[in-house]
């Protein structure tokens, strides 16, 4: 296991308070089992998500003071300009407040009822924004991604033979575009290879059908290349991104992950008229051009932190710290997901807890002990999050993968932090037999996992806590 040693100091600390287990039942209960309706500041370490969670650096921070909040023309806009040109490529650069809008705009502008977006796995937003749309969002990744056991270097691939089947049974003209997340967020934070990416431009040139990007995560998708593809070892992380980006004709971009901010997003684009009319739709739901939804210091804050995202100290310390927490859990026999991905660890919930079954919520039930045991907040991708009710029987029909998911934000938390988590997840293993299933109480018709609320089948027994009290 090598350790993560941090290229970073500290400057600036935020305490974080520590809570009694009564506490955390209490605001349990309040929260309908639900850890998004727990207040943040009774978490002890928050592994909700790595999305607009990154501590950022005192360039960033500098960054702000030279906020230019003018209406129009903005210098930290050009900046940012600039900057997304030089490393994504693309003509058209759109601001937006975060990722969802860019998807947003993109999908109520091109995507028409009864059409089609295939991509290797859509996150929630995606797929929501796709289906909003009243079109279909396929998932088309590589069949070894729903093995939680096959290590795969690139398991986030899209499946080349899935694609062209889907093109030829639904036509051209169904798939406006097609698109790959990078990395799969959805599929344990797994990256896509260069080679696959180059062959999904090759058969979408042979049908005229665009390619667009996920690109929430892709700094650590091109580290990930340049730590596993053939040929790319030597390459600066930049270079590999430039090329990554030349295959694809735009993307969306949250860059409340790889942006290294806490809200920002944009669309790039080289197509002028989906560009033209994304930019009328945006001055009327996001705001003019040239800030689309973002103060000015929040766009400088985004330029600075693209270019820090590639620097490749950092990239290694994210990635192994990752890799850190996954290995401590592996060690120790707790089931998760493989190979550990590159913004999270996920636990195998059903092999955590084999005696729940799917329709009783396992991965939201170790969420819930997670936290209220050790303080700990994680987040369900199972079930809750991707479940489907069938609209004929009315039955839930479940996900391949029941994880939960450990998302670490970035140059937030210490490697004895990380211990922690490690070493309360492997004491709740040791006593995973008095977890319980749940029923869901209430559930929306979109998204749901945001304001789902549960109750537990039965009362839980006590779970011991690790040595360090919480
Ligand atoms: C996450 C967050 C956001 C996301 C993403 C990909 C691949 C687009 C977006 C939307 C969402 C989340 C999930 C659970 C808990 C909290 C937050 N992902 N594409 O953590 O971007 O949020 O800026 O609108 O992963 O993975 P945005």
């Amino acid at each position: 296991m090598r350790f993560p040693s941090e290229p970073f100091r500290i400057k600036v600390v935020e305490p974080i308070r520590r809570t009694s287990h009564e506490e955390r039942e209490r605001l349990l209960q309040a929260a309908g089992y639900n850890l998004f309706h727990v207040p943040a500041d009774s978490v002890y370490v928050d592994l909700l998500t790595d999305s607009g969670t990154s501590a950022m650096s005192d360039q960033q921070w500098a960054g702000l003071m030279l906020g230019d909040e003018s209406y129009a023309g903005s210098k930290n806009f050009y900046h940012f300009e600039a900057v997304v040109r030089s490393i994504f490529g693309y003509r058209y650069v759109i601001p937006t407040h975060q990722g969802r809008m860019a998807e947003n705009l993109l999908f109520s502008t091109v995507v028409k009822p009864g059409m089609c977006v295939p991509n290797n796995i859509h996150f929630d937003t995606t797929r929501a924004n796709v289906e909003h749309q009243k079109a279909e969002a396929l998932d088309l990744v590589i069949k070894e991604a729903y093995d939680p056991h096959c290590e795969l270097p690139f398991k986030g691939n899209m499946d080349l033979a899935r694609l062209e089947e889907a093109i030829n049974r639904l036509g051209r003209r169904s798939i406006p575009f097609a698109m790959i997340t990078i990395t799969n967020n959805s599929g344990g934070g797994q990256p896509v290879s260069m080679e696959n990416i180059r062959k999904t431009r090759e058969l979408l040139n042979r049908y005229g059908i665009p390619f667009l990007f996920d690109a929430c995560r892709f700094a650590e998708n091109c580290f990930f290349i340049k730590e596993r593809e053939t040929g790319y070892g030597e390459k600066p992380v930049i270079d590999i991104a430039r090329e990554l980006f030349s295959y694809g004709d735009g993307c969306t971009m949250s860059a409340k992950k790889d942006g290294l901010v806490n809200i920002g997003g944009f669309l790039s684009l080289n197509d002028e008229r989906w560009a033209q009319e994304i930019t009328n739709m945006l001055i009327l739901v996001e705001g003019f051009p040239t800030y689309g939804g973002l103060a000015g210091r929040d766009l400088e804050a985004m330029a600075r932190g693209l270019q820090e995202v590639l620097d490749e100290e950092y990239l290694r310390f994210r990635i192994s710290q990752v890799r850190y927490l996954g290995e401590l859990l592996e060690a120790a026999g707790v089931p998760i997901l493989k190979p550990i991905g590159g913004h999270a660890v996920y636990l195998n919930a059903k092999e955590f807890l084999p005696s729940i079954p799917q329709d009783q919520f396992p991965a939201q039930a170790l969420v819930l002990n997670l936290y209220r045991e050790y303080g700990i907040r994680s987040v369900e991708i199972g079930t809750v999050m991707f479940g489907k009710r069938d609209q004929v029987t009315g039955r839930m029909i479940h996900p391949e993968l029941e994880l939960v998911r450990l998302a670490i934000p970035r140059r937030v938390y210490t490697n004895m932090q990380i211990a922690y988590v490690a070493e309360s997840i492997v004491s709740l293993y040791n006593q995973r037999d008095s977890i319980k299933g749940l029923t869901m109480s209430y559930e929306a018709p979109l998204l749901r996992h945001f304001t789902a609320r549960f109750a537990e089948l039965s009362s839980p027994t006590t779970i011991q806590p690790p040595d360090a009290e919480v």
